[in-house]
């Protein structure tokens, strides 16, 4: 009945404690428990993966060793759940490995907070929670971890973020469709696009992803592909009745992608028209991994309806070349990590050239991911990069701007 889910339901965890130590476990358990924050304490990385698929702490406690697995580990976990919220490393080895391991996170994306050194005294946890309130004096109450802590405040990725329903957000309509230009890096012309799902909520506004698919069910994300797909052929009507023809693409969750009704709907609502030039559908890295077979098998069948598979930010995912190699995919996008500062970081540039390279072997279209600046996009150009998107050629932006933004074509 209320779609507003507060950004911590009762049954969910605010913490989680990772640390081999139980002890360590139940002391910070019951120094947070003291503030209003509950916590589950959890013995390994391994550990970390299971829960996060029904947790969404807005901070995760990492100790450095751990049983069979260490942090490392752990924050290759949390990338992979695409963890949102802040790490606090603890531990008692040296402050130089500590903050290693902390720069290894922030490269993995993640929200690193200064490292903890053990023994630590409740007064320190607290402060985690409580720095940056005026009226602090480790008294504060956070109950519902909000009042943005200032170490929290320089990521906004970080913060709680508010979470909807999407089954209630579909129901309701709210759901919409915002489109990211995709350029030609060599022409600077703009070629196609990538939609963004977004909630348009009457209360709160524009709402990304992070808003709505952490805890979203299966069934509700077969349901956002019905709608994304749908939407992006519309669109491409909209766009072709205005004398455009951009290639647009959306993205998938890959049980969605291999679900026999989404090759159903393909195959009944694509459009019609002869120069409709087919839809990309982007499946990250990590998820084709893990269901390579079925994956592989909907790109073939997908390929028959003019769908093609992007490989979405790629490089993040770990994959195996070797396998990369048996997959039809039709266009890698080269993830934002390596794209951003490829002119001056020689070790990005050499990972970009690798996977223009790779793309170019393999037939596939490249697509730089998150460019930001004239000096990456001039170096790309110079790798052989040809496609890019990023903040540089355009924000996410409506059908109607897109039209404006797209050339004519006879
Ligand atoms: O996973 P995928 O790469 O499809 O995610 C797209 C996300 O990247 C969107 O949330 C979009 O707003 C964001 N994004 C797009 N371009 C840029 C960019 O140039 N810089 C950054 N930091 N984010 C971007
Ligand atoms: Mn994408």
């Amino acid at each position: 009945m209320n779609s507003l889910a507060p950004a911590v339901a009762e049954d969910r965890y605010q913490c989680v404690v990772i640390d081999d130590d139980p002890d360590i476990c139940t002391l910070i358990s019951k120094v947070l428990s003291k503030i209003g924050v509950n916590s589950l304490g959890l013995p390994s990385a391994n550990a970390l993966a299971g829960a996060l698929k029904q947790q969404h702490p807005a901070i995760v406690f990492l100790d450095i060793t751990l049983d069979r697995s260490d942090a490392i580990d752990g924050i290759r976990v949390l990338r992979q759940g695409s963890f949102a919220g802040a790490v606090q490393l603890i531990s008692g080895k040296d402050p130089e490995l500590l903050n290693s391991i902390k720069v290894i996170g922030e490269r993995h994306g993640l929200k690193m907070l200064e490292p903890l050194r053990k023994p630590f005294r409740s007064e320190h946890l607290r402060r985690i929670f409580t720095s940056g309130n005026d009226n602090a004096a480790g008294s504060a109450p956070v109950q519902k971890l909000h009042p943005e802590p200032a170490k929290w405040k320089a990521a906004p990725a970080a913060d709680p973020v508010l979470q909807v329903n999407l089954a209630e957000a579909l129901e309701a309509h709210w759901l919409d469709m915002a489109y990211q230009p995709k350029v030609d890096l060599f022409l600077n012309r703009v070629v196609g696009a990538e939609g963004l799902a977004r909630i348009n909520h009457p209360v709160h506004g524009h709402l990304g992803p992070q808003s709505f698919l952490p805890g979203a069910s299966g069934a509700a994300l077969n349901r956002l592909t019905e709608f994304v797909i749908r939407k992006a052929f519309l669109d491409w009507e909209v766009m072709a009745r205005a004398g455009r023809n951009p290639h647009l693409a959306v993205n998938a969750p890959v049980q969605a992608l291999i679900d026999p009704s989404l090759v159903k709907l393909v195959r009944e609502h694509h459009p019609r028209n002869p120069k409709w030039p087919g839809l990309i559908i982007e499946v990250t890295e990590g998820d084709v991994v893990k269901e390579f077979d079925a994956v592989s098998e909907a790109a073939v069948q997908l390929r028959i309806y003019g769908v093609i598979l992007a490989i979405d930010d790629f490089g993040s995912g770990y994959s195996s070349f070797a396998r990369l190699k048996q997959f039809p995919f039709g266009e890698i996008k080269l993830d934002r990590s390596f794209v951003q500062n490829c002119a001056s970081d020689a070790m990005n540039a050499s990972i970009c050239q690798s996977i223009v390279d790779l793309a170019r072997a393999a037939g596939a279209t490249c697509v730089a991911e998150g460019i930001e600046n004239k000096d990456d996009w001039d170096a790309l150009i110079r790798l052989g990069c040809n496609f890019g998107q990023g903040f540089l050629f355009g924000r996410p932006m409506s059908v109607g701007k897109l039209i404006e933004r797209t050339a004519r074509q006879g």
